[in-house]
């Protein structure tokens, strides 16, 4: 059994970890390891050192498995029942793709999806094209970077732009991610450009980005800030979410466009790691979720200007299992509209509002990449809201499959597609079974 597939430790870079060996014999031996944890506050730098047992791999002792061995996606179809949209039908459109990320619906009918190693794919007629789209920027794979979401601009079919977000490699094995644009033309991107290139850093600690337009036509952009106070410093474009017009400028309307000390493209911050932007196609509001640490994930209705908290504030618990605060709400912090504890890895998000699923109308859906910490639980979950936004009912579906769900789209035919980001990941569609 291949335990990098049944345990999937987050690095210590993520947490803000520092690994310190002044452990004594005995812990050693039982494979723990000494972890000092700091993260920068406003009021103070807080410390604390844990013993940390599960990260002393190949130590005198092996760590305790977790998780129990997931078996390769099936060729399907799946037929399940749900709890109010009975019978529906999941089958493989694709398969063979390395760690999808994203896609996008062309008007032709065509299907661009994203590879995390760096191929922007695409599908004709449903069939998946071998030859990968040319002009696509290097980018730098190790950790959770690499390339992932795709955006058309919403006159595509006049201009044929793709927006593109990616990790840049800027030398020395630094990182940054970046907003790329091109022209799509006959299976290539032509005259591609960077419209914003963000700070570089080292590992692999928020790199995540979204890309979305706004019915305003502006650029929303997601930036992940999950280490030390990055997503709360006005001047760092890390745990943001950014607005640019769609040539990379920043509009003057920003609400910190010409305050002192803040970066400009800034739209919200204190994000710790987005991994679904979406605009809400019933009230045209960009809704948001995040990922917290060990708990807390989110979703958030994004205002201008406002504060979404991390990592002053949050509900979740880090990985060794503290509360990040003492309260998990503060004046002046947009509270989420959804929290998860524990978390599910949160990925993907669409409003479904299609004719095919009449008993889903305005529910939400969200990827899961894993429940509750345990590896091989990924699925799909919808939301039922009341007409007040509040929520009412969570339904995990697809859990059958146990795939690391990363996107989910409404597409033009009204049914649901699905990318499981697996080494060996798929498209899946979702319709209505008879
Ligand atoms: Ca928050």
């Amino acid at each position: 059994m291949s335990s990098s597939r049944s345990i999937r430790f987050r690095p210590a870079s993520e947490v803000g970890l520092r690994v310190k060996r002044s452990v004594g014999p005995a812990a050693r031996a039982a494979g723990c390891t000494a972890v000092r944890m700091q993260r920068g506050f406003h009021h103070g730098l807080r410390a604390v050192t844990v013993l940390f047992c599960l990260l002393g791999v190949g130590q005198a002792q092996e760590a305790p498995t977790i998780g129990v061995p997931v078996p390769p996606l099936g060729a399907g179809p799946w037929v399940l029942d749900t709890a109010e949209q009975h019978k529906i039908r999941v089958s493989v459109v694709a398969r063979g793709l390395s760690h999808p990320w994203s896609l996008a619906f062309l008007p032709d009918g065509n299907l661009l999806v994203t590879e995390r190693p760096g191929r922007l794919r695409i599908l004709r007629g449903g069939v998946l094209d071998p030859v990968p789209i040319s002009g696509v920027p290097a980018v730098r794979t190790d950790g959770n970077g690499g390339l992932m979401d795709v955006a058309l601009h919403p006159r595509f079919a006049d201009n044929g732009f793709v927006y593109l977000t990616y990790t840049k490699p800027v030398g020395n094995g630094m990182g940054a991610p970046a907003l790329a644009r091109g022209r799509l033309e006959a299976g290539a991107l032509l005259d591609v450009r960077d419209l914003l290139v963000t700070e570089a850093f080292e590992g692999n600690s928020g790199l995540n980005g979204r890309v979305v337009f706004g019915r305003d036509g502006k650029v929303y952009m997601s930036t992940g800030g999950r280490v030390e106070d990055a997503a709360q410093d006005p001047m760092s474009l890390r745990g943001k979410i950014l607005r640019l017009n769609d040539d990379g400028s920043v509009p003057p309307d920003n609400p910190f466009a010409g305050r002192v000390g803040h970066r400009p493209e800034i739209y919200t911050l204190g994000h710790r790691n987005t991994l679904g932007l979406i605009v809400h196609p019933q009230t045209g509001e960009i809704w948001n979720n995040e990922n917290g640490p060990n708990g807390g994930d989110e979703i958030n209705i994004i205002l201008p200007g406002r504060n979404y908290g991390w990592p002053l504030v949050s509900f979740g618990r880090d990985y060794p299992g503290a509360r990040v605060s003492d309260h998990p709400t503060r004046e002046g912090i947009e509270s989420p509209l959804v929290v998860w504890l524990p978390a599910i890895a949160v990925a993907g998000m669409a409003v479904y509002t299609g004719n095919q699923f009449p008993a889903w109308q305005g529910n939400v859906f969200v990827g899961s990449l894993q429940a509750g910490g345990i590896p091989g639980t990924g699925h799909l979950q919808r939301i039922v809201f009341n007409a007040a936004t509040e929520e009412l009912r969570r339904e995990s579906i697809l859990t059958e499959l146990r795939q690391r769900i990363r996107d989910v789209r409404e597409g033009p035919d009204g049914l649901l597609y699905v990318l499981t980001d697996e080494e060996h990941g798929a498209l899946l569609r979702i319709e209505p079974a008879p």
